[in-house]
């Protein structure tokens, strides 16, 4: 059915003016925009962000600004197709690259937003999620999940460089965000749960059945070296097929967190990938390695340390040329679009 819809221009002067007047609306002039044939039209573009480019200005930031007047020392990606206001590199992705020098301190908040973190470059850098101290190390996913306290601290002799991804946009969106400030924590002496309960896969403590439950976020670091070790021993065997591998949940196997989802891939050497069209928008990052990707027909050349963006339902292409495995973490929102009932996969 594609009728054509009557205009707003085809109406009475002074009907629009006693429409306006009353603060109501016409709904036909906007049915196309508000229910799109077939698939949405996304607003988001396609975007590069090349590490070389974006990693000068965010040393300067830290020249420029100390952490004490940033609270968070960070600049934000921003989606070309949204314009210099948008804090979004998709329609629910917000993303930035945030600095910590050496001996710097982040102070510890709480907020409603769910936030995680890619380590990009640097050592030395810890974050404090509740209490638990947890080592960032280059290609490590770090949670900071709804609710939970979280601050950042430095004790190496480099400056360290993260990428955050947080649900912010959806929170914004929903006149939902805010925050509640604190002093730093006193993290626990032990090492994380990555390292003790969840450090090998497929095995969890056992509960008693008076204990408590275990937490909503059991797991709130995964170490990329386990990570690339886990996707190089599935190459072998996924001949033919994508080597990809979810962050979840090791209590629940659900997604790592309720909003954003996160999922680490391996490209092959000579490897070209097509995946299915995907109701979810990605961020991707290159954790190590360069290669190509079509998103919608425009290239995008990238290397190790580079993010790139596609819009929901994009046509994507991935190539790896060169001789060495490229490894990528994509950042999308199939968890928040599961729990909305509407996440859909649809062949080439
Ligand atoms: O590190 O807590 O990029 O609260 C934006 C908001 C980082 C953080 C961001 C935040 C944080």
């Amino acid at each position: 059915m594609s009728t054509q819809l009557g205009t707003l221009e085809e109406l009475p002067l002074a009907y629009r003016q006693a429409m306006e007047a009353a603060s109501v609306g016409p709904l036909w002039p906007q049915m196309r925009n508000a229910l799109p044939h077939g698939a949405p039209k996304p607003v988001t573009r396609t975007h590069l962000w090349a590490y070389q480019d974006i990693r000068p200005l965010v040393i300067q930031a830290g020249e420029l600004t100390p952490v004490e007047k940033a609270e968070r020392r960070v600049l934000f990606l921003i989606d070309p197709g949204r314009g210099l206001s948008a804090m979004q590199a998709t329609s629910t992705i917000y993303a930035g690259l945030q600095l910590l020098n050496p001996g710097e301190t982040a102070p510890a908040h709480k907020h409603t937003p769910s936030a995680a973190r890619i380590v990009v470059e640097g050592e030395g850098a810890y974050t404090v999620v509740d209490g638990e101290k947890l080592p960032m190390l280059a290609g490590d996913l770090i949670l900071t999940p709804t609710g939970c306290w979280h601050d950042h601290g430095h004790s190496g002799t480099a400056p360290v460089i993260w990428l955050d991804a947080l649900d912010l946009p959806l929170f914004m969106y929903l006149e939902g965000s805010y925050a509640v400030e604190a002093k730093l924590q006193a993290p626990r002496n032990r090492p994380d749960p990555s390292e003790v309960e969840y450090a090998t896969a497929g095995l969890a403590p056992p509960r008693r059945r008076d204990a408590k439950p275990p937490s909503s976020f059991p797991q709130m670091r995964y170490p990329w070296a386990r990570t690339e070790a886990a996707l190089r021993r599935m190459a072998p065997h996924y001949e033919g097929q994508a080597v990809e591998l979810d962050y979840i949940n090791p209590e629940t196997g659900e997604h790592c967190m309720h909003v954003l989802g996160f999922t680490a891939m391996m490209l092959r050497p000579g490897e070209v990938l097509r995946p299915v069209l995907r109701s979810s928008s990605a961020l991707f990052h290159v954790v190590s390695g360069s290669g190509t990707s079509l998103v919608n027909g425009v290239r995008h050349d990238w290397t190790s340390k580079d993010s790139f963006s596609a819009p929901v339902f994009a046509e994507i292409e991935h190539r790896n040329e060169g001789s060495e495995p490229a490894f990528l973490i994509r950042v999308h929102d199939q968890p928040l679009q599961e729990k909305l009932g509407y996440y859909e996969e649809r062949a080439r």
